[in-house]
Parts: C-alpha cells; structure tokens; sequence
C-alpha cells in the first residue's frame, strides 16, 4: 500500500495533471489563446462574435460551475490525516487497519452544519457533521458519524420528514441555519422520539468552539466480526486531545456576523500552523449474548449505551495533517457512503442505518452528475479496484479486454475473490419473521434518556439547556406548539418544563418527576476537558502607546510557550510606542476583530495610575463581552482599572502591588513591570479551564 506521504503526492499530482503551472493560457483542448480581457468582436465598437470559441467556452464553463449542493450537511470543511490503532483489534474485527500500530492509514475528514446552505455561518444552533473516510488496504471506509452520538428519528423512512420540518420553511426559506422555527418544532412536539437528540441540540455541544473540540459518534450500533466469524457489537466514539469545548449562544450568534466561517477558518489556520488536531477513536464493545441486558434497544439511534456500563475503549487515535488544495476537488466532491465497509465491519438492524445504506449512493448519483464519482481523486480507494462496472457519465478510465464474468476471453478476470479469503463476507445473522410496517415495542421509550442526559449536566450546562429552549421555542408563533412542547418536556424533567414553560408563556405544566433518577457523568462538559492544555487558544492583549512592554513580552512568551496564539490588539493597524521606548507591532486593528473571536483577553498596564486601553470604547467593549461570555481575563498594573471602570459586581481584584487575585476566572495583579511567575501560571490555568461560569453583570 502507498505511504501517506506518496498518497499525498499522487493526490496532488492528480490534481495537477490538468493544471500544470508556468504555461500559458488555453483552451480546454490545449490551444494557447493570446488574451482573455476582450471577447472577438467586429470592429472596435461592434458586436461579439460567435466564432469567439474561447469567449463563449469560458462563459458555457462558468455557466456550469454549480452543483447541486448537499440535500442536508451542506456546508463543510476538510482535511486530510491518518489513522493509527495502539494496537492490534484482532479479537473483535478482522479489518486490516486495525491491525498493526506500525501501519497508517491516510483518512479525510469533513466536518458540517445539517440546517444551512453551503454559504451559511458556521456558528448556529445545530448538530455537526464528522465523517471519516479510511483509505484502507482493504478498501475504504467510511464512518460518517455526527458530534451527537443520537438522532432525531428511529426510522430513516421519517427523514425527508424530519428534514423539511427542520430546513427553512417551505413558503419564504426562512430561517437559514436555524432551528428555531415553526415547522421543526412543531415535527418535535408530535415526535416524542426526537427528544432525546433535542436535548442534545439545545445544549451547549450545538456551538461547539472548534470542530478540533468536539466529540464524533458513529450513532448506530455497528458490528464487528474477526477472522472466525464472531461477531461483537460496536458503538464508535472520537475523543478530541484537546478537549470538548463550545461557545455560549449571545457569542454564537455574534460570531455569525463576525466571521461566519469561524469553524473552518480555524480548522484551516490550525493545520497551516502544524498544530495538527487530533482524536482517539474509542470503541464500546458488547458481546452479542448481551443484546438483551440493557433497558433499551441496542438498534434504536435515539439511545446512547452510557459509557459507565459500558467504558469507551481506545484502540487508535487520528490527527489531521494537510488542508485540501481545492475546495471543490475535495471538500465539496468528497462522496461518504454508511455502506463503504471493509471485512470486519458489519451492519445491525437499526432501521436508520439501513435506510441510510441506500441513500447516501443514491444521493451521489445525482449530486455528483453520474455513477463515476469514486474516480475523483478523494474518493479513489488506494486498493486496486478491478470489476466489470463500465461506462457511465464521466468515464475516466480507459478499461480494457472483457466486461462481463464469467468470461474465458479476458482469462476469466476479474476472478471472484473466493470465501472466507480476504473477500468482505457479510456476517450471517439468522433473520426470520413476518413482513409489518410497524416500531418495535422495545424502541417506544421516549423520555428516560432524554432526563438521564438533563441529570447529568452541570448546573451551569442546565441553566444553558433551559436559556435555549427558551430562544427557540420563543420564535414559534405558534402557541398550541409551544405548549405541546413543554408538556413533552414535562414528560422529561418536571423543574426543566417548569423553567421553559415560564420563559415561553405557556402555562406550567403541574410539578413531575424526571423520567429517570440515572446520570451518566461522561457527558457533562466538564468530564471533557481533554489535555488540559492552552494549545492554540486564541489571545488577545489590548495595546496602546505607552504599554508596559515588559508585561506584553513576559505574558507573551509564556503564553507561546505554552501553544497559545497571542495577538496584540490596538486601536488601528501599525505599530504602538511601548514604555521602554521601542515600537511594537500590532497584529489587528479593534475595530476588524471583537471579543468573540478570541479566547481569553490580557489588559497590560501603562505608566501607573493610567489604564491604557480604558479611554478606547472599542476596548472596553471588548473586556465587557469577554466577562460576559465567561471568558478568561488577566489585567496587570494599570490594567486592572479597565476592569474594575466596568464594575463587574461580586468580583475581587487585585489592589495592591504584589498581590495576585484569581477569582471566577479573572487574574488580576497590580504591579508594573513582567509578570510574576504566579500570575503567569494563575492565567495559564484560568485559560486552560475555557470558560467560567456565575459571574454576576458588569457595567454596560
Ligand atoms: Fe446523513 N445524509 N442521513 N446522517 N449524513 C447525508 O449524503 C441520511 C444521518 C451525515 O460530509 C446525505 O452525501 C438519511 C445520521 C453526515 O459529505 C444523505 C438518514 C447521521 C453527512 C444523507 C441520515 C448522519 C450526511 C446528504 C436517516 C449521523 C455529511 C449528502 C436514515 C450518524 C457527509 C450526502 C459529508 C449526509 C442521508 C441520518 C450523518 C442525503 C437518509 C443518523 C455527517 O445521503
């Protein structure tokens, strides 16, 4: 099999071969045009010409650009990677890049929204896309999972349906990206099944900080069967390093005019940087006789297997190593398919999943112009493909000799691959029983889950559920629909529909218990911290002229050292004077950047008594908005009067020289001159922690 390296090679040679740069302009047939700033025309002021065959090639290709944008997962954002087991899952699945910790397998990856249109905001209210195409010896594989590890509906003969409650509706493709409206919340209300994800939708995992911060499932139970047959069933879970980490909605809905390719933007910067993201793949593994041992229905998508019954395990880890050259040639040409297995990876029943196994294909025929789309370079297996599938829109290989089996003419190839071999075999599950269009009683249980997850949130991510709920439940019109909601909610968590029901105007429903007493720690954000580390955060240090520069260059280094981005801030774009007397750079001018696109916020002080920044409306704001969203704020020196100008109730800070405050979050320290050691690692920590909760309101 080819390296990665040689397989990122022949991927940009691939792409290449059409495009070879240094020439001159041609047509598409190979004819150098001398210009292409004026069409032929019959005179100087007379008409274009129809004989201009390099004008109206230009314009018929322009013409033809589009393609149809995905049904749903519309917008998008790839890379490439590998993949590497720890070691040897032999035991359990026979797949061969499974197998040797010494083998990489090349892998790309694209994240997305479901809702939006291709040029939407990355930062709305919704689930994330997170599938993952193995280029294996094998074949590919693809695990085309979400950042949610449930879904809305059980049977995937539902999905057109949930599909066109939750995009714009019909009448006025109104909202874009959004969830928050009528139709999908009236679908919801009727469809106590959806709950589950619908908790999981109005929790902070639907704006997620990075897609490098978040958790990939594979949603289904799938199964794996090793080399003798035995099958186990798999439930898939990716584990970022970097731990899961989200937005709060006010900055969420900011970010959209801020910068609305926020996610992929950091996606991008990231790898150009080499700070390669990356997850381990976990796997939970059941044993077949224990089909039967949970309370609910290993087939039904709307379930998780709480990871305290059955542990996550490592067998592998990913990082994601190159950006795309083209985002068309791969972001958007890349073609997933729940069908894409390799030996070793099976199917269950789960209805969802079987629909899915037809759709994905299907949708590819239309959406890629033809059945040849797993020549496109992002889609070619590495393994050799040889078969009797001919001809075809799009066509770009040249096959030769016989196209039919069996033949003698082409020496009986391609022969069959024989059983039991390294054919794919599918797993002989006994099936029996009589053709109905009906749910299995076992997958009726709409409402355990959904309170097992309220459970097992902070206080804090419960505070966020509740806000949520009342955003988008705010922005139906429909009060019938408001009203059924909360009863569903009631149905949940008595205090959760309690809580909703006040926000939304409808009346509250008579005081319930939760559905379920259960918690399962591992999905509260704060189990998810990762490596604790600051790597890539992004920091923002707010200069002016007469900035103690010692602070900026002490904070600075330690902050870099640490893997955090650190970028100074002024009121215009140049250079600022430092107090030593030097001219320091400034990386951005306030007013093209704000607070939400940065991480933590750093106020140096100036000469003492003057905070530097405070007189700048731009730079308060900023300091305001990060003490809103829970953000990390360090001040030094005169620094801390920005901060304390703003009044910020219930805070301490610090008073006096050579003491250091760390409180909710916020590191203060009076003195001039670099920062202590102790301030340092106080700040290090408070940004290592993301966000921090309960702070009570600062001066508007
Ligand atoms: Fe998809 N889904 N889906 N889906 N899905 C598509 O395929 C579909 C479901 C997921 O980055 C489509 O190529 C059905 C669950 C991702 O290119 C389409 C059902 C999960 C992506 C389709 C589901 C997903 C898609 C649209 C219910 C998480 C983006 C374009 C039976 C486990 C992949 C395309 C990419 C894309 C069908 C449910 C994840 C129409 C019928 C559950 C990440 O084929």
């Amino acid at each position: 099999m080819a390296s990665p390296a040689d397989r990122k090679q022949e991927q940009r040679e691939a792409f290449r071969a059409d495009d070879p740069a240094g020439g001159p302009l041609t047509t598409d047939q190979g004819v150098e045009v001398d210009h292409t700033d004026d069409s032929l025309a019959a005179g100087e002021r007379g008409p274009t010409l129809m004989e201009d065959f390099h004008f109206r090639e230009k314009l018929t290709r322009f013409d033809h650009e589009r393609i149809p944008e995905r049904v749903v997962h519309a917008r998008g954002a790839g890379a490439y990677g590998y993949f590497e087991p720890y070691e040897s899952c032999a035991e359990f699945t026979r797949a061969a890049f499974l197998q040797d910790p010494a083998v990489r397998t090349p892998v790309f990856v694209r994240f997305s929204t479901v809702q939006g249109p291709k040029g939407s905001a990355d930062t709305v209210r919704d689930v994330r896309g997170f599938a993952t195409k193995f280029y294996t010896s094998e074949g590919n594989y693809d695990l085309v999972g979400n950042n949610f590890p449930v879904f809305f509906i059980q049977d995937g003969v539902k999905f057109p349906d949930f599909v066109h409650a939750v995009k714009p509706e019909p009448h006025n493709d109104i909202p874009t990206g959004a969830s928050a409206h009528d139709t999908l919340w009236d679908f919801v209300s009727l469809q106590p099944e959806t709950l589950h994800a619908i908790m999981w939708l109005m929790s902070d995992r639907a704006i997620p900080r990075s897609y490098r911060m978040m958790q990939g499932f594979g949603v289904h139970t799938f199964r794996f069967v090793n080399a003798d047959g035995k099958g186990t069933f798999v439930k898939f879970h990716w584990k970022p390093r970097l731990g899961v980490h989200s937005l709060v909605w006010d900055e969420a809905q900011e970010c959209q005019g801020r910068d609305p390719d926020f996610n992929r933007r950091d996606l991008w910067d990231a790898i150009e940087a080499g700070e390669y993201p990356e997850w381990e793949l976990g796997v939970q593994l059941v044993p077949e006789e224990d089909e039967f041992a949970f309370d609910f229905d290993l087939l039904d998508p709307t379930k998780i297997i709480p990871e305290e019954q059955v542990p996550v395990r490592p067998i592998g880890r990913m990082v994601l190593d190159r950006n795309p050259e083209n985002f068309f040639a791969e972001t958007e040409q890349v073609a997933f398919h729940t069908a894409n297995v390799v030996p070793g990876i099976d199917f269950t029943n789960d209805p969802l999943l079987q629909a899915r196994n037809f759709s994905y294909l299907d949708t590819q025929l239309i959406r890629l112009g033809g059945p040849n789309f797993s020549q496109l370079p992002v889609n070619r297996p590495v393994a050799p493909v040889r078969n009797n599938q001919r001809d075809g829109y799009h066509q770009s290989a040249i096959h030769s000799g016989t196209n039919y089996f069996p033949n003698s003419l082409g020496g009986g190839c391609p022969a069959h691959a024989g059983a039991g071999g390294s054919a794919y075999t599918h797993y002989a599950e006994r099936v029996d029983g009589h053709k109905i269009r009906r749910r299995s009683p076992s997958f009726q249980d709409h409402y355990s889950q959904p309170a097992m997850f309220w459970n097992s949130m902070a206080d804090w991510e419960k505070q966020h559920i509740v806000e949520a709920f009342r955003f988008e439940l705010g922005k139906v019109g429909a009060m019938t629909v408001r009203a059924r909601t909360v009863e569903h909610l009631a149905k949940v968590d008595g205090e959760l529909a309690v809580q909703v029901a006040r926000g939304v105007g409808v009346p509250e429903p008579a005081a319930a218990e939760a559905a379920s007493k259960s918690a399962s720690p591992a999905l509260s954000l704060e189990s998810l911290r990762g490596d604790g580390s600051i790597r890539t955060r992004q920091i923002a240090v707010l200069v002016t002229d007469g900035v103690d520069a010692e602070q900026i260059t002490s904070v600075r280094e330690r902050l870099a050292a640490e893997g955090a981005v650190v970028e100074a801030l002024a009121a215009t774009d140049g250079t600022i004077t430092g107090s030593d007397g030097e001219t320091y750079t400034v990386d951005r001018a306030l007013p093209t950047v704000a607070s939400v696109l940065y991480d933590a916020v750093l106020l140096p002080g100036g000469p003492v008594g003057t905070p530097p920044t405070a007189a700048d409306p731009d730079a308060v704001r900023f300091v305001r908005d990060a003490y809103r969203h829970g953000k990390p704020v360090g001040a030094l020196g005169s620094g801390v009067g920005v901060l304390s100008a703003l009044e910020p109730e219930g805070l301490r800070l610090s008073t006096e020289f050579q003491r250091v405050v760390a409180d909710q979050g916020v590191v203060t320290d009076t003195s001039p001159g670099p920062a202590s050691e102790e301030f340092l690692n106080a700040f290090v920590d408070v940004i290592a922690a993301h966000r921090h909760w309960g702070r009570g309101p600062v001066r508007r």
